[in-house]
């Protein structure tokens, strides 16, 4: 960091010098620090910064933030790292991240039990709450019957109520609006496949949550059906938004835990919501993770951080500090 700020406006050799220079000072620092390991080895580890991964949903990213300044307040470095899914369960494991603060059982219980069974990753507790992940309708589409029977799934049968959910780019049919791919992959394609209704409608993948939500602006402002994928708590669940009624989940209906096209039909578990720890995040880090382990938000409070950001247009970090603000006393009670 340091001397890329100073290499600025230098010409491509002088970079080459200082990449060599950046070389030698790698070389330089990794001696301290193995030498700092073998003679101070606790100091060392204790200026380990914390690793907290952002991904690309709001109150992840808030709860990051919120994290990333208790453990400031504590003393501690961080570093909030941008980090994917599914993948950062490995990263958790072999120690490149500490905490995987918000792991959603519906979408990524799988890789969380791999990595732990693997060993490196640990359970360190859940939020007080039960979260549910899935497809729907803003209630306007239901109070003017673009598809009627809904919320129950067999109203999708229909091929009108499919035509009201056609987009340029859903080739005439129903279109659903899953969140990106890397999310649940295959999960929602299949899910059309076990119901039997793919002839009718098509899943396409959002970049990212901001284009749900622009999604939903834009359905309304044009007059046209939208199911999209969504996910409770968060800040819809004051805006009026109504999850639709598929099967019921079943331990092994997905593809992913041995289930068949037959029985992909089904619908999303109502879930935890977990804490993952890197093993040695207690040892490195002991008053950090006894916070951790204590820190245990509620449906209201994670709503509340994805509303401060997608309803009241706040940053990230400001919406950590006002959050924290609201909540001193247990913040200050998880602390001790
Ligand atoms: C994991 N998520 C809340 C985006 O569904």
């Amino acid at each position: 960091m340091f001397l890329d700020e100073n290499n600025n406006g230098l010409d491509l050799n002088l970079n080459l010098t200082g990449g060599n220079m950046v070389k030698v000072l790698k070389g330089l620092v990794l001696t301290a620090v193995v030498l700092s390991f073998t003679v101070f080895g606790s100091i060392a580890k204790a200026a380990d910064p914390i690793r907290i991964p952002v991904l690309n949903w709001s109150s992840q990213i808030v709860m990051a933030n919120v994290m990333a300044q208790v453990f400031e307040e504590m003393g501690h470095t961080v570093e909030l790292v941008p980090a994917e899914s599914a993948s950062r369960y490995e990263a958790v494991r072999i120690g490149d991240l500490h905490v995987a603060h918000e792991t959603w059982e519906s979408t990524m219980a799988l890789p969380f039990y791999a990595a732990m069974d693997k060993g490196g990753l640990i359970d360190a507790g859940s939020h007080n709450l039960i979260t549910f992940e899935e497809m729907g309708v803003p209630n306007w589409v239901i109070e003017e019957g673009l598809c009627p029977g809904l919320p129950n799934w067999e109203a999708l049968k229909s091929p009108e109520c499919a035509a009201n959910f056609a987009t340029a780019d859903s080739d005439g049919k129903g279109r659903w609006l899953e969140g990106p791919y890397e999310w649940h992959t295959e999960v929602m394609p299949n899910r059309l496949k076990g119901l039997g209704i793919d002839d009718l409608w098509t899943v396409k993948f959002a970049g990212s949550a901001d284009a749900l939500w622009a999604e939903l602006k834009a359905a309304k402002a044009e007059g046209r059906g939208t199911v999209i994928f969504n996910w409770s708590p968060n800040f819809t669940d004051a805006a009026g938004f109504t999850f639709i009624d598929f099967p019921p989940y079943f331990e092994g209906c997905r593809l992913e835990n041995g289930g068949t096209l037959e029985t992909t039909g089904c619908g999303s578990p109502k879930g935890w919501l977990k804490k993952a720890a890197h093993i040695k995040f207690p040892i490195t880090h002991p008053d950090a993770y006894k916070f951790y382990t204590k820190m245990s938000f509620t449906a209201p409070q994670i709503g509340l951080m994805a509303d401060l950001v997608d309803s009241q247009g706040m940053d990230h970090a400001a919406a950590a500090t006002e959050f924290i603000a609201q909540h001193r006393d247990l913040i200050d009670l998880w602390k001790n």
